[in-house]
């Protein structure tokens, strides 16, 4: 497949001894379950309290969905709560990918200072609701605010990755490019259009391998794990002892679940008891 300018894709880019370290990682996480309002942030008129579609875990910083996630100009303060560094598996990946992105992009599209210094842990599957399960392998269309380009790995069954244009109110939007993300691909876009114009969805997730990653989640069967990473400013990302007392009390049930397993939010949560 041809990829036009902004898209980079290497469908072998984690090899297979990097996914048996990544696998044996991530099964010592713990991901969890977000609502998407709190009660210092509940929701817009129109909206109702929910729960995201599916388990998550941030590396770098935590955005958690209640504080409205990164989302420049305006809303960049208070959003990104420091987390847990990247293993050293995701620091090397890393490394490799930064040479990449530095290559394709450039000018604009490349802001001062990026690193990729956050990533968001997306878990698909099937998760048990009473006595059936309910396949919620799927991303509504979004964009994502963190300046420069975003590199996504993937991990497990294939997932159809579409860039949409909106087209308004009451209409279809249009695909104006889709692709399989495949196991241990890298997918890398970036730039006005891939970025900052369309918008990107997970249409649904294959079953053809049969996955089923065995993970610490609660009445949850995960076929796909996606890792992404993004750049946030230093600047903006806070520790947990300095964001304002509504938000603390907000994410503090979170942080005290990712403190059952986790030193690094023990610690976080020393600060401010
Ligand atoms: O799972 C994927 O491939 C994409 C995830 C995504 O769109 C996101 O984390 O913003």
């Amino acid at each position: 497949m041809q990829f036009p300018p902004g898209l980079y894709y290497d469908a072998s880019f984690v090899r297979p001894s990097d996914k048996e370290e990544i696998l044996a990682w991530l099964s010592t996480l713990h991901p969890i379950w977000e609502e998407r309002y709190s009660p210092h942030h509940p929701p817009p008129p129109g909206q109702v309290q929910r729960q995201l579609l599916r388990p998550v875990y941030w590396l770098g910083n935590w955005q958690f969905a209640c504080l409205n996630y990164y989302h420049p100009p305006k809303g960049i303060f208070h959003r990104c709560v420091r987390a847990e560094p990247f293993p050293s598996i995701f620091q090397r990946l890393i490394s490799k990918v930064e040479k990449i992105a530095v290559r394709l992009f450039r000018g604009r599209e490349m802001p001062a200072g990026w690193h990729l210094n956050t990533c968001l842990v997306n878990f698909y599957g099937k998760k048990l609701e009473g006595d059936r399960w309910v396949d919620t392998a799927r991303v509504g269309e979004h964009k994502d605010f963190e300046p420069g380009p975003v590199a996504s790995i993937s991990l497990g069954e294939r997932a159809m990755f579409q860039f949409v244009a909106s087209r308004g109110l009451g209409q279809r939007n249009a695909v104006a490019f889709q692709q399989w993300l495949e196991d241990g691909s890298l997918q890398l876009f970036g730039g006005e259009k891939w970025k900052n114009r369309l918008f990107h969805r997970v249409q649904r997730v294959d079953r053809k391998l049969g996955q089923n990653f065995p993970l610490h989640v609660e009445n949850f069967e995960t076929r796909r794990i996606n890792f992404t990473f993004r750049y946030v400013p230093e600047a903006h990302i806070a520790p947990f002892c300095e964001l304002p007392r509504g938000s603390a009390a907000d994410v503090r049930g979170y942080m005290e679940e990712l403190a059952e397993h986790s030193q690094f939010f023990r610690g976080a949560l020393r600060t401010r008891p």
